[in-house]
């Protein structure tokens, strides 16, 4: 058959992702014997033009395009990606009358929302190489597809899905560059990216990866595998760096060794990064073999430095493996880029604090590099199927009725929003580690300075040169010269739109529930 794979994905500022789960799904459809072919959209100027020479072109068989984001997870300039979608499915439908199934992230995180939204003939939730096949060849001899797994359908007018089944994640190759024009994803400072391994076993209480998106089942590529495909694609494309993309990076630690040791086995040099680090077990050999392996920077998501807090979201690790992994980290050049997520159940501003003051302890630097970069965002996004979706409803940040497609938010009750911010900007101030979230001023450079970085062909990753213009925004007094202005306000107007009423709106402040020891 003749199918079109799109990468709907037109996010192409300095986080610009290439399409890695299309191409998976491309290579395991023309491993199948069908004949691909991928439009990637992001970087397009004129995305509708661009369609209509695929289609005209190709008169494919089959349409599949890849949801990667609902939105952009911002709580003060939320922006919904479906809109534009939307209008390439209307766009398709005009010029062809081939079949539209959606797969991706997006499309999982809310299957059968999306479906309806976007007026798709199919949708595949989780991974999409199996069922993306199958539905290909029940396309080809007519029969039914309505039991693939994962697969969403209209059937007698009523939606139904079957619910999906994880496969084995051996002997797949997405073949990144193959399908994809690696190189203005290059040019904005991205790698080129691969998957070690898919599922995960923490059971952070916010996140989606082990529900929907890849599954609480670990499976492992055997690490010679995906050496081999590291290897191939340095050869043949020669990427200035590699991502790993796997959920969480360092986890198994086993699997991950084995895996750098490989790597420094093979003759060749590269350079890597990941985001997803955990910080347990993250130790001075750890680091040391991942230093050798090709790594300059990494990103770990400890989400919180309060005790409290870490139990509370269930990270699965202790104020103590963070500190230990902060010490390390010090010991040695890598540039790190720390995640921290302010607002979740039990968090007060004493916890908030607690995490401050451990930025301020230890992930300053002392005369020298590394030069850590600390991300604070206010609020969790919400998302249905996880614990924090059930914790939300009761705290009444969600009805019955919201929406899972509109970006919903939960922010404790017991942190005092204003003294937060206060709290946060005070601390980037004096600290050039630290970002905010809610910082516009801090999006804005990012951009010029990835802009700047590939003018000047700096030193990838282009965030690490973030710490030398906040200082100098620091030492000029020109950072937050009057704070960030009417942020609280905003993110309370956000909230009752939500359909929030709570202590946020009356007052701004509020003890609110505590919720220590993991009791949810
Ligand atoms: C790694 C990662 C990042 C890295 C990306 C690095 C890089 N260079 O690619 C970084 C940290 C930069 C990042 C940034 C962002 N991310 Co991110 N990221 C992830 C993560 C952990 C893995 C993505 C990945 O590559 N997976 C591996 C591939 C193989 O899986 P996949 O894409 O899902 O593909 C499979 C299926 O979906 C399906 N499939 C895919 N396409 C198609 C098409 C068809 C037709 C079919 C049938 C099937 C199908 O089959 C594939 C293979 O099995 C996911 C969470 C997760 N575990 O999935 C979040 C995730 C995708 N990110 C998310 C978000 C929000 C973002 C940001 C918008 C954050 C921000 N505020 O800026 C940006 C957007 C970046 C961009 N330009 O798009 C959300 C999206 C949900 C949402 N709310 O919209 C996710 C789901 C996390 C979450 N909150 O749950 N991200």
């Amino acid at each position: 058959m003749r199918v079109l794979l799109i990468n709907g994905n037109l996010k192409d500022d300095f986080l610009a992702a290439p399409p890695i789960g299309l191409s998976y799904v491309a290579s395991a459809a023309e491993d199948a014997g069908h004949d691909v072919r991928v439009l990637d959209l992001c970087f397009r100027k004129n995305i509708r033009r661009d369609m209509e020479n695929a289609l005209r072109g190709f008169c494919p068989e089959a349409v599949g395009i890849s949801i990667r984001n609902i939105d952009n997870v911002n709580l003060l300039h939320p922006v919904d990606y479906l809109p534009e979608a939307e209008k390439m499915v209307r766009h398709i439908r005009k010029l062809s009358d081939a079949p539209i199934v959606l797969g991706g992230s997006g499309v999982s995180l809310s299957p059968r929302s999306v479906f309806e939204r976007l007026g798709a003939d199919y949708v595949i939730a989780g991974e999409g190489e199996a069922g993306f096949v199958k539905l290909l060849d029940r396309l080809q001899n007519g029969s039914s597809p309505g039991d693939i797994p994962g697969l969403g359908m209209k059937v007698n007018g009523e939606y139904c899905m079957t619910p999906p089944v994880l496969g084995d994640f051996r002997g797949k190759d997405a073949r990144l560059g193959r399908w994809v024009d690696m190189r203005p994803y290059m040019k904005m400072g991205s790698s080129y990216t691969i998957q070690t391994k898919r599922g995960c076993l923490l059971r952070c209480i916010y996140c989606t990866y082990n529900q929907v998106l890849e599954g609480s089942k670990l499976r492992l590529r055997p690490p010679l595998e995906v050496v081999d495909e590291l290897e191939e694609a340095l050869l043949r494309y020669q990427p200035e760096s590699f991502e790993f993309v796997d959920s969480v990076f360092n986890l198994p630690n086993d699997h991950c060794m084995e895996i750098l040791e490989e790597i420094c086995r093979r003759p060749w040099k590269a350079r890597f990064t990941a985001m997803g680090v955990h910080p347990a077990r993250l130790d001075l050999p750890v680091m040391d073999l991942m230093w050798k392996a090709g790594f300059r920077s990494f990103m770990i998501t400890p989400e919180s430095a309060s005790e409290t807090m870490i139990r509370n979201y269930r990270k699965g690790f202790c104020v103590d493996d963070l500190v230990h992994a902060a010490e390390a980290v010090k010991k040695t050049p890598f540039t790190v880029m720390w995640f921290f997520l302010v607002g979740g159940p039990g968090e007060t501003n004493g916890t908030l604090k607690e995490t401050l003051d451990f930025n301020l302890k230890h992930l300053q630097p002392v005369d020298r590099p590394p030069y850590n970069m600390c991300n604070f965002y206010l609020g969790v996004r919400l998302y249905p199927g996880t614990e924090m979706w059930e914790i939300a409803g009761e705290d009444k940040f969600i009805t019955d009725d919201s929406d899972p497609l509109d970006q919903l938010w939960y922010v404790s009750e017991g942190l005092d929003l204003q003294r937060a911010v206060d709290q946060l900007v005070d601390a980037a101030r004096t600290c050039p580690e630290i970002v905010l979230g809610f910082d516009e001023q801090f999006l804005a450079l990012s951009g010029i300075v990835s802009r700047v970085g590939d003018l000047f062909r700096m030193v990838k990753p282009y965030w690490r040169h973030t710490w030398g213009l906040n200082r100098l925004l620091i030492m000029t007094g020109l950072r937050y010269p009057f704070g960030p202005p009417d942020v609280v306000p905003r993110i309370r107007q956000y909230l009752k739109r939500q359909g929030y009423r709570g202590l946020h709106l009356s007052r701004g402040a509020g003890s609110g529930r505590s919720c220590t020891g993991g009791s949810h």
